[in-house]
């Protein structure tokens, strides 16, 4: 089989397009729960200049509950047979049979926020269906995550759990050229963690992988902005950070605002190549 390399679907700057299908997501929970809306939504992030487009049917916010594999197939299989390959997609899943149906429908790439922990069959999925897979570290779960996260050296820590997620999964049979990683901006992090791991992202991008970033209305947006009670960061402030981690080696970033940072991405890497 050839393997195209995930540089190829996804060249640095590249943009990822955010819809939950979900009742409860922190920045957009409710307005896509429709499959109708969740459609038309992926084709206007489409239009929009986005790459690929993550539907996603279970929320990870800080203390959102699971949800079981009958809710989460009813949440998304609609959108994509609604799609029905109009619009190139991501899946943004944890169980091995939502990714398996996904991938049937015609996604290319599995975006899963537990790294191969959640579902022993997932890997097998990826690797078989030869689709190109995410892997983000999360400290705890969705549930405790936030609950006083400590590290000795986030950014080191962050580093070893990915390098050993990556052995795993290439020795599960899933190319490595098809794999990016990802720190999991939030998952289990204070802001200070956030903000050292964005700082030493070259560290990361120093794996060898290209590094997605999901920055896109997290609160410790908020928090930097002196408002303690937000739940979601602001745009200008998303777009900010996004260009700042674009500077310090992130290839592919997850948003929700898709037009906003292709621009503000497109400027920068003219930027940066034009010296
Ligand atoms: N963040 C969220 C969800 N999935 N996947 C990756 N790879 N990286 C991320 O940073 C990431 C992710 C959380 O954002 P959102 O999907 O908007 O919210 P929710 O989990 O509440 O649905």
């Amino acid at each position: 089989m050839t393997v195209l390399p995930i540089e190829e679907l996804l060249p640095r700057p590249s943009v990822i397009g955010v819809v939950n299908a979900t009742p409860d997501s922190f920045s957009d929970g409710g307005r896509f729960l429709a499959p109708a809306a969740a459609a038309a939504r992926a084709c206007q992030l489409r239009a929009e200049g986005a790459v690929l487009v993550d539907v996603g049917g279970e929320s990870t916010r800080p203390g959102a509950a699971a949800v079981g594999l009958d809710e989460e197939l009813a949440r998304v299989v609609p959108v994509l047979e609604l799609l029905g390959g109009a619009v190139p997609l991501s899946i943004d899943t944890s169980k091995a049979e939502v990714a398996r149906r996904a991938l049937e429908l015609g996604a290319v790439l599995v975006n899963d926020v537990t790294a191969l922990r959640a579902d022993p069959e997932l890997a097998g999925v990826v690797a078989g269906s030869g689709a190109y897979l995410c892997l983000m570290h999360m400290l705890g779960t969705p549930r405790t995550m936030q609950l006083g996260p400590r590290y000795e050296d986030v950014v080191s820590e962050v580093c070893a759990f990915l390098e050993e997620r990556l052995e795993l999964a290439v020795s599960e049979g899933v190319p490595e050229e098809r794999i990016c990683l990802d720190p999991g901006i939030g998952f289990g992090k204070t802001v200070e963690h956030n903000l050292e791991l964005l700082a030493r992202l070259d560290e990361l991008v120093a794996l060898g992988r290209p590094v997605l970033v999901g920055i896109s209305r997290k609160r410790f947006l908020a928090r930097i902005l002196g408002d303690e009670v937000a739940i979601a960061g602001s745009l200008a402030a998303s777009v900010g950070a996004a260009v700042f981690a674009y500077e310090r080696g992130a290839s592919i970033f997850r948003v929700h605002d898709v037009r906003e940072h292709v621009e503000a991405l497109t400027a920068a890497h003219a930027l940066v190549g034009a010296h």
